[in-house]
């Protein structure tokens, strides 16, 4: 018995038996002619049943869309005049000689429907196989491969960080409780202190991992669990060091989208974005300045950016400096976590930044404490009590450099740079107040 071989390399196999094996995308009848377009991880197929080879016509005849097979066949060029141009496999045609049925499915509408978006949330496992979505996840993919690819060659090191948490860093407005243990533990908003304790290891680390997020409302950019993308790095001059690699990181992934997801790019009708060598930057006041001045729109005492000064600001870095990403500096210390590093030049303002993309947030950075008597300070600033902190004040009682680093959102990267309009489009299994999976009912009570 041959072994199955891949669609993809059919081409090499002209005028041979094969064996191949997927999903059926759609069969086609023409007269007595059966046309089942075979779909496997590597690509598509059109193959054909003929009359002479009876069994195998009479099996083709039963497959609808989604079945699983596995077919024997022959692979024949196609006469040039039916050559299908806009497949890559479109030169080659596999006749059918046997057919085996390892699965039959029963789907709900075909894979292809146009639908809205709740109706593709609804049917995840079967939409998730359109061109579309496989599209945009393979993208997906491609950015995380390419992020700790980049992380690697720069000496971090990747560490996974723990979900169930006692305190938050991130402040307790959104954080998810959690009442299994003997005191509430919270999901981690982020890995935030934990990354910090791995710069007293490895000086340099990263992890990708899910982070929670009790968000109170349903948005387009906001989800209840998504990927976060972190850094965190020691020895560091100032957040001018952090912005700087995720400014090289940025370009590495894009120019690894460009080299291997150019198809995906294609079939979404997306650009990847040039990243400058300097990603422009200002202080979030230079900013308001500026939206004051072009907009008439007086945002000057607010101590942060609504979502359509976001998209003005991105939309006026393109226009200023042709660059899809721009960097907000100097947000208020009122606005930023506990963790957060003063700018000593300028009192009020944190050494941190958002980076802004095509109209969204899409990662917040900054230089952190590393002095054990200024972050229990700056612990009680906050109205926190230090003592629930200790374990992680002890990285500090212990000794750490300078340091800081980032967190990116990998959803709503992924939505911004393939125009999605909704961050649930660049998320797998998206969960958000109304849907883990299936639409929560507000009828059945919280505890059954
Ligand atoms: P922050 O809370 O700004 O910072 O989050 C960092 C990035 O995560 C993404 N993000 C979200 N994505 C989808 N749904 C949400 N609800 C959501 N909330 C945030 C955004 C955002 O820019 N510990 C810091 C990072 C750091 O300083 O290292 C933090 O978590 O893309």
């Amino acid at each position: 018995m041959k072994n199955r071989i891949y669609i993809k390399d059919l081409k090499d196999h002209i005028d041979e038996e094969i064996i191949i094996d997927g999903f059926v995308d759609v069969r086609r009848d023409h007269g007595k002619l059966i046309f089942i377009d075979l779909r496997d991880m590597s690509g598509k197929v059109q193959t054909v049943a003929l009359p002479n080879h009876k069994e195998a016509h009479s099996a083709a005849s039963k497959l609808r869309s989604e079945w699983v097979v596995e077919i024997v066949g022959k692979v024949n060029k196609r006469p040039e005049k039916m050559v299908n141009k806009n497949e890559e496999l479109g030169e080659v045609e596999v006749e059918i000689m046997e057919v085996k049925i390892l699965s039959e499915a029963e789907i709900p509408f075909e894979k292809d429907a146009v639908i809205n978006l709740d109706t593709h949330l609804d049917n995840l496992p079967l939409t998730l196989r359109t061109e579309k979505a496989k599209a945009i996840f393979k993208v997906q993919a491609e950015i995380t491969k390419a992020f700790r690819k980049f992380l690697n060659q720069e000496g971090f090191t990747e560490f996974q960080a723990p979900k169930l948490i006692g305190e938050d860093a991130e402040g307790g407005a959104n954080s998810f409780d959690v009442t299994y243990f003997k005191h509430i533990a919270h999901l981690a908003q982020s890995p935030q202190l934990y990354k910090q304790i791995m710069v007293g290891v490895f000086e340099k680390v990263f992890t990708v991992g899910n982070v929670y997020r009790a968000e109170k409302h349903s948005t387009t950019r906001h989800l209840n669990e998504y990927t976060s993308l972190d850094i965190e790095m020691g020895f560091i001059k100032d957040h001018t060091d952090i912005m700087k690699i995720g400014n090289r990181l940025l370009k590495f992934i894009m120019d690894a989208l460009k080299e291997t997801r150019a198809k995906e790019f294609d079939l979404l009708k997306a650009k990847v974005p040039e990243v400058l060598e300097n990603i422009p930057a200002m202080k979030l006041r230079e900013a308001q300045e500026i939206i004051k001045k072009e907009t008439g729109e007086d945002c000057l005492k607010e101590p942060d950016l609504e979502p359509q000064h976001e998209r003005w600001l991105c939309e006026y870095a393109q226009k200023q400096f042709a660059s899809d990403f721009i960097f907000i500096t100097h947000f208020p210390m009122t606005k930023r976590p506990f963790y957060t590093y003063e700018d000593e030049n300028d009192p009020g303002y944190a050494k941190g930044f958002d980076l802004l993309f095509r109209g969204v947030e899409i990662t917040t950075g900054a230089e952190r404490i590393h002095k054990y008597t200024e972050l229990v300070e700056a612990l009680k600033k906050k109205g926190l009590n230090p003592d629930k902190f200790s374990f992680y004040l002890q990285a500090f009682k212990s000794g750490m450099p300078p340091h800081g680093g980032f967190g990116m959102g990998l959803e709503r990267l992924t939505a911004k740079l393939l125009d999605l309009e909704n961050v649930k489009e660049a998320t797998l299994f998206p969960r958000d107040l109304n849907r883990i999976d299936v639409l929560l009912s507000t009828d059945k009570p919280k505890k059954e």
